[in-house]
């Protein structure tokens, strides 16, 4: 009796009333025997005729008006399954090499971790495939870099940089967190990238403000990059791009390989190996050694990531230590534990004072040589 109520669906009914009169009106005059039991019969035959016919009508005008009949009692939503929300996402026909299964593109190189997240290096992933598919999602990446005291230094050459190779063709929101933004110049960018300028208190230890970037990501994270973009990158800003880095380096949380350790025993990683840290990583645990200056993922993902770490290193300072490596400690301790969905190769943070090795295809994101006196006035290496 739900189609009482159903507005549109009245016609039907309406349509078998009327045949029932009129034949009723026939069957009262001859209603004998054989002829009764025959109207009979075909009063029942329109009936159900009048029924299927209404039940399979084409699609198109009858579907909404049943939806809403059975949505009546309920709340709207509560009816639709997400899996109706859902929208295709098709990159459309393509031209490229079969992938062979007897020939993996590298073989010199692990490419893939025993938790199946993917190690990305040069010529393991076809770009323009990555890049249809990240074009029909429409996603907007936000890459996050610190810009304290003297560093404001090194924020011209990181972003015409990246101008040149990060996330080319994508949308991209540059945050400069900074305590001197009188110090960052303007630059004009095309459409559909950005630049943020978020200003931020200062710490007077270097090792404060290395770590507080936990704190202030996650915050950010919370008030505005969850609104603003789907993707974090958060970097070090002595750097300069020089190479493409893009979508292959997405995913939920990603971390990348030091290239100070990519071939290291996991007792020589500089993991935190005080037991009264919460950074604490026993000598026969660990997969990589990640560096600091390169993490990233969604902003859910990252929130998690830094809140984690922001929390440890609060945890330490009431107990009055410091891991040895600071966040990237902390970074290490979480990815133990929480593995990363996708690894970047030394390839995408690499420092040319360690030479230029025989499996490093391209060097996408080096670090920039500074005068460590000069810049930082505190800190001896
Ligand atoms: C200052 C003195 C010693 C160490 C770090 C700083 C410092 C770091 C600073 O004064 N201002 C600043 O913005 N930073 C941020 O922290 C930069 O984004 C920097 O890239 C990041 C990590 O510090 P780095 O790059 O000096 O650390 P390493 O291990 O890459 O040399
Ligand atoms: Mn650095």
């Amino acid at each position: 009796m739900l189609l009482n109520k159903c507005s549109s669906t009245r016609e039907p009914m309406e349509t078998s009333a009327w045949v029932l009169t009129s034949l009723d009106s026939r069957t009262d005059k001859n209603c004998n025997g054989k002829k009764c039991l025959l109207s009979m019969l075909f009063i029942n035959a329109v009936f159900i005729i009048v029924f299927f016919w209404y039940e399979n009508k084409p699609i198109r005008w009858h579907y909404e008006s049943r939806l809403r009949c059975r949505q009546e009692p309920r709340n709207t939503t509560e009816d639709i399954s997400p899996l109706n929300l859902s929208t295709e996402v098709a990159i459309g026909r393509m031209l490229y090499d079969k992938p062979q299964i007897f020939k993996p593109p590298r073989s010199d190189v692990l490419m893939v971790t025993p938790w199946l997240a993917p190690i990305i290096w040069n010529g393991s992933y076809n770009i323009d495939i990555l890049n249809a598919q990240f074009h029909q999602r429409n996603v907007r990446v936000g890459i996050t870099v610190f810009a304290m005291k003297k560093y404001t230094v090194f924020i011209k050459t990181f972003i015409e940089t990246a101008e040149q190779f990060f996330m080319v063709g994508h949308k991209v929101n540059y945050y400069v967190f900074t305590d001197r933004a009188d110090d960052i110049s303007n630059f004009t960018l095309p459409e559909g990238r950005q630049l943020v300028i978020l200003e931020v208190p200062s710490y007077k230890q270097w090792q404060e403000v290395s770590m507080r970037r936990m704190e202030m990501i996650r915050d950010k994270a919370n008030q505005r990059f969850y609104k603003e973009v789907d993707y974090l990158v958060c970097v070090d800003v002595d750097m300069r791009f020089s190479d493409f880095v893009g979508v292959e380096i997405l995913s939920d949380v990603f971390g990348t390989i030091h290239p100070g350790f990519y071939n290291a025993q996991r007792g020589s990683f500089t993991y935190e190996r005080r037991q009264k840290s919460t950074a604490y990583i026993p000598t026969d645990e660990g997969d990589f050694y990640y560096a600091g200056g390169y993490f990233g993922g969604t902003v859910e993902e990252v929130y998690k990531l830094t809140n984690f770490c922001h929390k440890a290193i609060m945890t330490d300072k009431h107990n009055s230590i410091e891991a040895i490596w600071h966040d990237e400690s902390h970074l290490n301790k979480y990815f133990l534990y929480h593995k990363p969905t996708r690894i970047l190769s030394p390839e995408y943070l690499w420092d040319n004072n360690f030479g230029v090795p025989q499996f490093l295809k391209r060097r996408r994101f080096v670090a920039v040589p500074k005068n460590h006196n000069e810049i930082r006035n505190k800190r001896a290496l």
